[in-house]
């Protein structure tokens, strides 16, 4: 990997990925690009373009452009929105994604794109769900994450686009908002602990899902393109997760912090037949022995980091205002 076009930028993954890979790779050497320019480091600190996914010709004369030899794809709607909106979000992830897959085997290029664990369904083995099994999910996010692997592993077989993919869990970051995703109530509790110390759960008591902090996807993404190919058996895409947990052991982990939070609940009945679809707890064995996926946060050490960093943004932004 030497030359990093990323789409998708401005998202929960890109913002935080854009600034590690212009740190390890040179600021010259990384393009970000998403749909907006906005004032922030992504866009003011580096190389920026704006880039409609949905677009093949100017993605493809971007990558020539800045003649990039790696394109990583993030752009797309998440689980909660895409159910609101079906259709763009088939339209957003399915073409953007094909567009993406084009210009990747038309320059040659190494590609990722992240799948998730919505990529699984009511019928998969919900405990220590292993990386082959059925996949059938009820969502169209899922679908476009199954569609997704497929077609990634269909370039890698017709062509020889050197496509690899993780399933994320739910990823938890305190650089950008919630974005209309199922697992963002582990985001949005830290907020409000830190604001009201007490936060209204929408997902229900004793759902369990898998989730990450975000230092450890940033760390599977570059540890995974810079595999060996040799050892990868999978490509699209690898299990992947650090913990699994339900509403009460996050407050309960909070609690360690801050004594007095408070948690209730007014679940959300849509966002809560979303996360009742998905696996409880993934095995990522094939993750660890293909290409050393080890995470390094568990829940109380990222608890710790999220709130402590979390403190100071919401201090700067409201000296900001
Ligand atoms: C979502 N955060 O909730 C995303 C992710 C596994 C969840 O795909 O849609």
């Amino acid at each position: 990997m030497k030359k990093i076009l990323i789409t998708g930028c401005l998202g929960q993954i890109g913002s935080e990925l854009t600034m590690r890979l212009r740190n390890d790779y040179g600021t010259e050497n990384v393009i970000a690009t998403d749909i907006r320019h906005i004032d922030s480091p992504v866009c003011n600190e580096g190389l920026f373009e704006i880039l409609d996914v949905t677009n093949k010709e100017s993605m493809l004369e971007l990558a020539k452009k800045h003649e990039v030899d790696t394109l990583i794809h993030l752009a797309a709607l998440l689980s909660a929105v895409a159910e609101a909106k079906p259709q763009l979000a088939w339209d957003l992830n399915m073409g953007g994604l094909m567009n993406a897959l084009e210009v990747a085997r038309e320059l040659d290029l190494k590609f990722f794109t992240p799948s998730s664990i919505g990529s699984f369904g009511p019928g998969t083995p919900a405990n220590d769900t292993p990386q082959d099994t059925l996949q059938r999910p009820t969502t169209m996010y899922g679908v476009t994450k199954v569609a997704g692997e497929l077609l990634c592993d269909y370039y890698y077989t017709k062509f020889g686009v050197d496509t690899r993919g993780v399933r994320f869990p739910g990823l938890i970051s305190y650089t950008t908002l919630p974005g209309g995703g199922t697992t963002d109530y582990a985001v949005d509790i830290y907020y409000e602990a830190l604001k009201k110390k007490s936060y209204t759960s929408f997902i229900g008591e004793g759902t369990y899902m898998d989730m990450m902090y975000m230092p450890d996807a940033i760390d599977a993404i570059v540890t995974l393109l810079e595999a060996d190919p040799s050892r990868l058996v999978h490509r699209n895409a690898f299990n992947i997760t650090a913990m699994s947990f339900e509403p009460e052991q996050i407050a309960a982990s909070i609690r360690k912090v801050i004594p007095d939070f408070k948690m209730d609940y007014d679940v959300d009945p849509v966002r809560q037949k979303i996360a009742d679809s998905w696996p409880d707890s993934l095995d990522a064995s094939c993750a660890k022995n293909e290409w050393d996926f080890n995470p390094k946060f568990d829940l109380d050490r990222m608890t710790h980091d999220m709130l402590e960093k979390l403190a100071k943004k919401l201090e700067n932004d409201s000296v900001v205002k």
